[in-house]
């Protein structure tokens, strides 16, 4: 593999319109925003990362405005002229700044990016060259679609049949306390069958303990993330209480977490964001354990634009990955997206790899810039 050198890095902070938007327990945002990483190698070759985060410190501490200031401050300079003969180097190179996953993963993907692009393979294979043989990419990643908070269950259950018939078969449904099991009732009654869970962000307390309960009537797939943020031991003691599995996600930021969650009994399913682990390094660890502990496993989503959503896509037909993922079609997101081509739902529900180097997606210089002006307009009072 042959080695780069970083020549130059470029950020952009951007915003694009949802078609449709995803209430979820802690809000709901008007745009899709990223910090977009362009970065340029001595070989002349560009690589393209995503800091996913949103304008609210919701689903992470992390913002628009602090991704770009770590960025812009702290993770450029420390890897501005440096030579990286793997994408794994990266981590060890930006040790020194402390938190922050997300700016990190930003910058870390845009150099496996890069790496991939100069040795000319997809990024698939490159990450299935880090992990034993029997793991190759198999081309395409089953997913499933997530569908916000809606005033009524009849309007759910209308979004649900619209997904349904463009040939998703998973749906996952945001809850929150008085947007639950009655929910869950009435889909069950129209759809006895379909692949359901639920993801609560958070919403609840070990105190609801009973309620949840409730939930284990209805067939789900999993129950996500109903507890603290950052809490492993009290979903340790919900999960005991539960037949519906538990499935981490916003609780889980390293291999080491998954361990002490795995170890206490916390969780039966995980759902891996690169974004949320701070980067393809950690996640590639954390695959690992998943494999070695037989933890089904699947990836999650952060509603990426189509930089984020090529690489997360690429790693998600990983065959460790045995879950249907938060990964869906472009059209479920955006009218036009910074990329082409557009993602777009199989047989299946099955999403193929982009073929080509590295992400394998084209960037549209131009709808950058028009996604960075959107940006600029609507959030002058912190314009990255
Ligand atoms: O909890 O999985 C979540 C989006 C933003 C913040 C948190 C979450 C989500 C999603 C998005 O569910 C799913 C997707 O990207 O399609
Ligand atoms: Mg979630």
């Amino acid at each position: 593999m042959r080695a780069i050198t970083i020549r130059n890095i470029r950020l952009h902070s951007v915003a694009l319109p949802f078609v449709e938007p995803l209430r979820t327990s802690f809000g709901e945002e008007p745009f899709k925003t990223a910090v977009l990483i362009e970065l340029e190698t001595d070989g002349g070759v560009t690589g393209w990362g995503e800091a996913t985060v949103e304008i609210m410190p919701g689903y992470s501490s992390e913002t628009m405005g602090t991704a770009h200031h770590i960025l812009q401050e702290f993770l450029v300079p420390l890897l501005l002229g440096k030579t990286i003969s793997d994408a794994t180097e990266v981590p060890d190179l930006i040790r020194s700044v402390r938190g922050h996953p997300m700016a990190k993963h930003g910058v870390e993907a845009a150099v496996w990016d890069a790496i991939a692009k100069t040795n000319n393979i997809p990024l698939a294979d490159y990450f299935a060259a880090h992990l034993p043989s029997g793991h190759a990419s198999r081309g395409y990643a089953n997913v499933g679609v997530s569908i916000g908070i809606k005033p009524s269950v009849e309007a759910t259950l209308e979004t649900i049949t619209k997904r349904v018939n463009e040939g998703y078969k998973r749906i996952k449904l945001k809850i929150e306390p008085g947007w639950d099991v009655e929910l869950a009732r009435g889909v069950r009654a129209a759809y006895p069958d379909i692949l359901l869970m639920l993801d609560a962000n958070s919403a609840y307390t070990l105190d609801d303990a009973e309620h949840l309960k409730q939930l284990d009537e209805f067939n789900l797939l999993m129950l996500e993330q109903p507890l603290g943020h950052d809490d492993i031991f009290q979903h340790s003691k919900l999960q005991p209480q539960l037949s519906t599995p538990i499935c981490l996600d916003e609780s889980i930021k390293s291999a080491d977490d998954l361990r002490l969650a795995l170890e206490l009994g916390a969780c039966r399913i995980l759902n891996l964001k690169p974004s949320r682990v701070g980067g393809y390094t950690e996640s590639l660890e954390i695959y690992r354990v998943c494999v070695e502990s037989k933890l089904p496993l699947w990836i999650g989503g952060m509603l990426e634009t189509g930089v984020g959503r090529a690489a997360n896509l690429a790693f998600a037909s990983l065959p460790g990955v045995t879950l249907p993922c938060d990964i869906s079609a472009t059209s479920r997101y955006f009218k036009q997206d910074i990329s082409e081509p557009p993602f777009v739902l199989g047989a299946e529900s099955r999403i193929a790899v982009a073929p080509g180097a590295g992400i394998g997606v084209q960037v549209h210089p131009e709808r950058i810039a028009a996604a960075a002006e959107m940006w600029k307009q609507s959030y002058p009072y912190h314009q990255g």
